[in-house]
């Protein structure tokens, strides 16, 4: 675990650079639904540390009253749906210790809009490249509250992809 005093920080910094140099363990390619069809982006999963560095570049996303997007990964293998629902196969959010929202295995930052455009990079020690693998990435129409059950009052699916092994 990385405890926040200056030695470890440098350390962390150092760990996050070489991530980033490295090839991502695992990628989703996201796809807008229906309804967003010039949405699409890229997540990658960098192995680091005891956990993953998350970097996305996404593309694309709709006007929304606050440009703000949840973002989490669902336990569903699948990005496969029906007219209500586009991504119903992704299923619910990746959770395998049962914990409640917001401590999900699945549970990521939000994205944040820049008419149209969103890059963020980040760590967390909830996984490992490895364990999201088969999985999917989903991006939702409002932003995660953080607080509400069971997912965070995040609005409809908008994009998907399916979380694979690059090599
Ligand atoms: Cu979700």
């Amino acid at each position: 675990m990385y405890n926040p005093d200056m030695h470890n920080m440098t350390a962390y910094a150092h760990l996050a650079r070489t991530a980033l140099g490295s090839v991502p363990a695992a990628r989703a390619q996201v796809r807008g639904g229906p309804r967003n069809s010039r949405l699409k982006g890229v997540f990658s999963f960098y192995a680091a540390g005891n956990g993953s560095l998350v970097t996305a570049e996404v593309n694309g996303l709709p006007k929304t009253h606050t440009g703000i997007y949840a973002v989490h990964i669902h336990d569903g293998a699948s990005c496969t749906g029906n007219a209500e629902d586009p991504f119903a196969a992704s299923g619910q959010h990746f959770n395998p210790a049962n914990r409640p929202h917001p401590l999900h295995v699945g549970d990521l930052l939000p994205l944040f809009g820049n008419d149209g455009f969103a890059v963020y990079s980040f760590y967390t020690d909830r996984f490992l490249p490895g364990d999201v693998v088969g999985h999917t990435v989903i991006i939702h129409s409002d932003p995660d509250d953080f607080r509400s059950q069971p997912s965070g009052n995040s609005g409809g699916k908008i994009a998907c992809g399916v979380i694979e092994k690059t090599r």
